[in-house]
C-alpha cells in the first residue's frame, strides 16, 4: 500500500554536499519525492520533533546540532515508504550502520548521523505536520 513518510537530511549531510547522492538512493528504489524544501529548523520544531528525548543527556546537543545549519526536508511516498526509508538509512549509530546504508556510507558519529526518518505512520503524520505547516 502506498504511504508517505518524512525524511530530513541533517546539517552534516548538507554541509558535506551529499544531498544529491542521498536523494538518488530513494528515487532509484522507486520511491517518489512528493515534497522537498531546504531551510533551517526552528528551535520550536526541533523541540517538537525530539520531545521523546527531553531530559536525556544528548538532548541539548541534539537541539543545537539540528538547528545549526540548513537541512533538506522531504515527504517521500511509495509502497511501505516508512520501512523502506528506514532500511536505506541504516542503524541510528553510524558505527553500527551497515556499509551500503546512508548512515553507513556518509556518517561517522551518532551526534551527526546524516539523516532522520519517521519510524512509524503515526510519527510520519506528526512530523509532516511539524515541518510542513
Ligand atoms: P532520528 O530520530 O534522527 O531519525 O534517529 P532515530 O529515530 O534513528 O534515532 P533516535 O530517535 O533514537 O535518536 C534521535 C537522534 O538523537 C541522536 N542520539 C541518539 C544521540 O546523539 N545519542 C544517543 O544516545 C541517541 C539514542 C541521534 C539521533
Amino acid at each position: 500500500m502506498s504511504e508517505r513518510t518524512f525524511c530530513m537530511l541533517k546539517p552534516d549531510a548538507v554541509a558535506g554536499r551529499h544531498i544529491g547522492e542521498i536523494i538518488n538512493r530513494f528515487e532509484r528504489v522507486g520511491l517518489t519525492i512528493e515534497r522537498l524544501e531546504m531551510g533551517m529548523v526552528t528551535l520550536d520544531q526541533a523541540k517538537a520533533n525530539y520531545a521523546e528525548h527531553k531530559g536525556k543527556p544528548f538532548y541539548d546537543g541534539l537541539l543545537t546540532y539540528i538547528t545549526s545549519g540548513p537541512v533538506v526536508k522531504m515527504i517521500i511516498a511509495g509502497s511501505d515508504a516508512v520501512k523502506i526509508c528506514r532500511k536505506l538509512m541504516g542503524a541510528t549509530n553510524p558505527l553500527e550502520a551497515a556499509p551500503g546504508t546512508i548512515r553507513g556510507d556518509f556518517g561517522l558519529v551518532m551526534d551527526a548521523n546524516v539523516i532522520h526518518g519517521s519510524d512509524s505512520h503515526e510519527s510520519a503524520d506528526r512530523e509532516i505536520a511539524i515541518f510542513f505547516t
